[in-house]
């Protein structure tokens, strides 16, 4: 049985919101590297995680009498599940704990209602623009900024999202800013989420995080 769980990612892919959240909590990860997109760079990982998505984290638990593998495809549950899996952590809300519902929601938020419509302004106005499309990328792109909306009235009169202080649902919307800002979408964010993701970018769990990445991304490249 491996103590070290794996997770198979892209150098500052929605992955980012795993390396992250282990470094945040010093979990040990096996951190494996793929080149983008893994389903055309890498195919070979399409036997290992047939969607070809990552991130893919997988760990191994159990005992040696009846060991067995959990496997997971959605970063933001990653993110969570390795806040969680040595036990309570100061980056999670607990059932109980005041805020546990907004934890959920903008956990789930983060991927579901802000990055969709950031992968699909990538898509047509970034990576296809050549097809055509790209005005149905950059209609994707007022379609982002608008659903700032809840962050931005949450963080009014907050620094972190939940419970007064910074936890696995900041990793997951400050992913999605952070992704802003790499993809050109940066002109529709509110100065106030500008600032709040350079409280995020500014942890250092956060910059070893993007080091290990791009640490892995560079032997790829050698
Ligand atoms: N909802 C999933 C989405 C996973 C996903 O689509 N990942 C992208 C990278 S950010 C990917 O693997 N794209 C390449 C592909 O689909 O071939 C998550 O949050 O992890």
């Amino acid at each position: 049985m491996s103590e070290r769980p794996i997770l198979y990612t892209c150098a500052g892919s929605r992955g980012l919101r795993c390396t992250w959240a282990a470094e945040e909590v010093g979990l040990d990860i096996d951190l494996r590297v793929l080149p983008f997109p893994p389903r055309h760079k890498a195919p070979e990982y399409l036997d290992i995680n047939p969607l070809g998505t990552v991130p893919l984290f997988i760990d191994e638990l159990g005992d040696d009498l009846s060991p067995y593998q959990s496997r997971m495809t959605e970063s933001c549950a990653i993110a969570h599940y390795i806040g969680s899996r040595r036990g309570p952590s100061n980056v999670i809300v607990q059932v109980g704990e005041r805020d546990y519902a907004e934890y959920l929601d903008f956990t789930y938020h983060a991927d579901a209602t802000i990055t969709f419509p950031q992968t699909v302004y990538m898509r047509f106005a970034l990576f296809e623009k050549h097809k055509g499309w790209a005005d149905a990328g950059h209609a994707y792109a007022e379609w982002f900024y608008k659903r700032l909306v809840k962050v931005e009235e949450r963080l009014q009169d907050r620094d972190y999202l939940c419970a007064d202080r910074f936890t696995v649902a900041d990793i997951c919307v400050g992913y999605a800013l952070v992704l802003a800002g790499k993809v050109g979408l940066d002109e529709g964010v509110p100065e106030t989420l500008k600032a709040y993701r350079d409280r995020l970018t500014a942890r250092e769990a956060y910059q070893r995080a993007v080091a290990k990445e791009e640490a892995g991304l560079a032997l790829l490249e050698t």
